[in-house]
């Protein structure tokens, strides 16, 4: 569809004024906010990506592109987070120590927030200590981490042993996603579950809410 790509070009240059509104324009010509999301702006950004490793462009130019993202994602906000219930449970979150990437973590907590989860966001660059501090204040029934730098995946094992240690990691389910994160990494680590995108997380933190997993 001619307005989903036009979306991602507007995303891929950065520009945070247009992005936004022809999204609504495609919302309003009926296109679905799930199709708008997977097939306009992921799929800029994984564009985005791919010339950033490729030297074809740098990060100020990822970084106004993450910015156009952002905005675009505004306004999908309100009908991925729609949800009409009381909460059913609760969520921790956050992006692991040393990481600033929040777009993913940001969509995982709308489609957790959508699917009537109370979602307590802890932002970026989330230490252990701030995991285990959020589960004393908080007690959620999940925590669930983000990384999206293969050097810092490890802050999400760090993060399972800081529970362990402050006797917090029985109270809680873990899960653990983002780009570099597997499935055999998450196992590795004693996570409890593993999501490779945000609507899987959801779903899986309602099931372990649900005490069904
Ligand atoms: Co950075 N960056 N970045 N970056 N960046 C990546 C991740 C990279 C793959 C780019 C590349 O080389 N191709 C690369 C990592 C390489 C690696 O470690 N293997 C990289 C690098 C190297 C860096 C810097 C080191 C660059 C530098 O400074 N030289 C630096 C690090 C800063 C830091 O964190 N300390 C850096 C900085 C940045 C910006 C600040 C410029 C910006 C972030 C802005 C922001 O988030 N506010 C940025 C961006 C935008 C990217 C790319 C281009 C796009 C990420 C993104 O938002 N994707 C990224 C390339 C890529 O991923 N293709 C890249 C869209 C988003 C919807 O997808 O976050 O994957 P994602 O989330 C997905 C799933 O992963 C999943 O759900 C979402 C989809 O539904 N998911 C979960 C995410 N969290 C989950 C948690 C779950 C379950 C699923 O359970 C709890």
């Amino acid at each position: 569809m001619e307005i989903l790509n036009e979306i991602s070009q507007l995303i891929q240059k950065g520009n945070a004024k247009l992005a936004p509104e022809k999204v609504k324009e495609a919302l309003s010509s009926g296109i679905s906010a799930e199709t708008i999301l997977n097939d306009a702006l992921i799929q800029a950004m994984s564009v985005v990506g791919e010339k950033f490793k490729n030297n074809e462009i740098y990060v100020p130019e990822v970084l106004i592109a993450a910015r156009a993202m952002k905005a675009a994602l505004e306004v999908l906000k309100p009908i991925l987070t729609e949800t009409g219930v009381k909460p059913i449970g609760k969520v921790v979150i956050g992006t692991v120590k040393g990481d600033l990437h929040d777009i993913g973590k940001n969509l995982v907590a709308m489609m957790m927030t959508g699917s009537g989860l109370e979602v307590i966001d802890l932002g970026v660059d989330v230490a252990p200590e701030k995991f285990c501090e959020a589960v004393k204040n908080y007690s959620p029934q999940v925590v669930a981490m983000s990384a999206l730098l293969t050097t810092t995946m490890p802050n999400m094992k760090t993060t399972i042993e800081k529970l362990q240690e402050q006797g917090l990691r029985d109270k809680v389910k873990v899960i653990v996603g983002g780009a570099p994160v597997t499935e055999s990494f998450a196992k590795s680590i004693g996570a409890d579950g593993y999501a490779p995108d945000a609507a899987s997380a959801a779903e899986i933190a309602k099931k372990f809410v649900q005490g069904a997993a």
